[in-house]
């Protein structure tokens, strides 16, 4: 399998909302000829950002979360689900989430040691391991399965793959994801009241589980 490569093109971008030094990178897939404009913050490519207040801009079909939307220098990006499976599986990548509590305004991180999606056919089901960080891991929240989203299918408003057999979880609100039924995990909402991470009132960290902004990023190890 050919490699995954990394091409620097440029250093220090500043991004809105988030303060920190940025490296902008071009990524070539293996199988494809497809160059995507990405970035690299401390070794990790962001493949998710949101800050509310971007319209129903997350309220968007299969071939958008397929593909990726967005732009990763600005408010909101979605890196594509298709790129995070020829990605992932290439070797052995970390996910970290960093979640920012409406109530609060304080920041959270989770990560874990193992995430790796399923190819189409498997609807794109996410795989995560080894769990670390303050936020709390709100894939798996063992007290309530129903909202244990490791290991779902990826769901949006035209392909259904949660377990709530009324309905689809990814309504106006809460866009597509990982839903099960549905789940207390979701970040690609467009209001601070439909995004997500539960672990973080669970554990008595915030009043409420909703989060102002939040981003998501991969490393290979
Ligand atoms: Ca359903």
């Amino acid at each position: 399998m050919a490699t995954f490569l990394v091409e620097i093109i440029e250093r220090n971008m500043s991004l809105l909302d988030f303060s920190s030094d940025y490296v902008n990178v071009n990524l070539s897939f293996p199988n494809t000829t497809q160059h995507v404009a990405s970035i690299l913050i401390g070794g990790w490519l962001i493949i998710q950002k949101n800050v509310p207040d971007t319209g129903s801009i997350f309220n968007r079909f299969w071939i958008d979360y397929r593909n990726g939307f967005g732009d990763p220098t600005g408010k909101y990006f979605w890196f594509g689900n298709e790129k995070l499976y020829q990605l992932t599986v290439t070797g052995n990548w970390k996910l970290r989430v960093e979640v920012q509590s409406n109530d609060t305004g304080k920041w959270y991180s989770a990560e874990y040691a193992s995430f790796r999606l399923g190819n189409e056919a498997s609807k794109y089901a996410i795989n995560l391991s080894g769990f670390t960080g303050d936020a709390g891991d709100a894939f798996n929240v063992a007290t309530y399965p129903t909202w244990v989203t490791n290991g779902m299918k990826f769901t949006t408003i035209d392909n259904d793959n949660d377990n709530w057999s009324n309905g689809t979880c990814t309504n106006d609100e809460s866009g597509g994801w990982w839903w099960n039924q549905c789940g207390t995990s979701g970040l690609n909402s467009f209001t601070s009241e439909g995004n997500s991470w539960g672990t973080l009132q669970l554990l008595g960290l915030t009043p409420t589980r909703y989060v102002k902004s939040g981003r998501m990023m991969i490393k290979k190890n």
